[in-house]
């Protein structure tokens, strides 16, 4: 986290828009970078902006936010995460220009992979397949309860995170109130076994996405040191790029090949050959829509590209 990116050299003739179409035109293999920026426009707030997810958990008066996606308090206290999951749950059917963006490119046959660190799985609803997807930080889309590791359908938890209260493995039930009663005896007794330290997540359902002090999914070591060789255009968007070992990925593509920024806020930690600084549908639609006349499917793309 925060680590400080080294710089790089810029291209030299790839300052301009027309360079940046130009780009796109003859790409064949792009690398979109993307983060939580990219669905802010449908009211899931990122972490990091002013109005995020961050300075929102900071006035509900947690020390470190951060602690919200902690492995090691999670299995403490599930309760933090459940109260505050529902600010996060994806919305239904809905995705942005951004993401119409990027079903775009595989359709015209030029998207590598997507490699999104957002954890709603709206690039789904949009209609990246899976194999062109790579979710670094896991996703909403499924849950494992973290004793035994039995899977779910994510939606199957939304109820219970919307509604703040845990939700248990049905196939760890039993041995979860053994453990309680043995605790609350153990408790009576006034004695104390390390035994117990988890005991508050015995059995717990947990969204399948990647908290601090989990790996990333395997999915995201098998292809990423190929895709950085095979690609030949990086648009990072709507990401501070602040999450290694994803925010790497700006440094381990070659330096011949172009680097593009999209994003609300400047990054000073990173150099790009060409940033593109405001909202990332506006910026995106009339790159398409005006300049390549490539026409992005969604509905308010029209009415972007008309409002200036
Ligand atoms: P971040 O650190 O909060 O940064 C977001 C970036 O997006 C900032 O630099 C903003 O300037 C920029 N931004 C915000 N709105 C827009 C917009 N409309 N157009 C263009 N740029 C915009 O988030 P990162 O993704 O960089 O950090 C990685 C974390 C965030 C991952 O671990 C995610 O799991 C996590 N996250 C995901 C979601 C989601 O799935 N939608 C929501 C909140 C956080």
């Amino acid at each position: 986290i925060n680590r400080v990116l080294k710089s790089r050299t810029h291209l030299q003739d790839f300052h301009t828009i027309q360079n940046v179409c130009d780009a796109l035109n003859k790409a064949e293999n792009v690398l979109v970078l993307t983060g939580a920026g990219i669905s802010t426009s449908l009211g899931i707030p990122d972490f990091r902006s002013s109005q995020g997810f961050y300075s929102k958990m900071k006035n509900l008066g947690l020390d470190d936010p951060q602690d919200v996606f902690s492995l090691e308090l999670f299995r403490r206290d599930p309760s933090v995460f459940y109260s505050i999951a529902y600010m996060i749950l994806p919305p239904e059917n809905s995705f942005t220009p951004l993401h119409g963006f990027i079903k775009l490119l595989q359709d015209k046959g030029k998207l590598l992979r997507n490699y999104t660190q957002n954890i709603d799985n709206l690039e789904a609803n949009a209609g990246v397949t899976p194999e062109k997807l790579v979710q670094c930080h896991g996703s909403f889309a499924t849950a494992s309860c973290v004793t035994c590791k039995y899977k779910i359908p994510g939606e199957t938890l939304y109820p219970n995170l919307r509604s703040k209260k845990i939700a248990y493995c049905p196939f760890c039930e039993n041995e979860r109130k053994n453990l309680q009663r043995k605790f609350e005896k153990l408790e009576d007794e006034g004695g104390f076994s390390s035994r117990f330290n988890d005991i508050e997540s015995f059995g717990v359902m947990k969204p399948d996405i990647t908290f601090f002090g989990e790996n990333l999914p395997d999915r995201y070591h098998n292809t990423i040191k190929e895709d950085v060789r095979k690609c030949d255009l990086l648009i990072c968007i709507g990401t501070s790029l602040k999450v290694a070992p994803v925010s790497e990925i700006v440094n381990r593509v070659p330096d011949e090949v172009p680097q593009i920024l999209i994003n609300r806020d400047p990054i000073n930690h990173c150099e790009f050959d060409v940033e593109l600084l405001g909202y990332c549908d506006q910026a995106i639609t009339w790159l398409c829509g005006d300049k390549l006349k490539w026409e992005i499917k969604h509905k308010d793309f029209e009415q972007i590209l008309h409002s200036g």
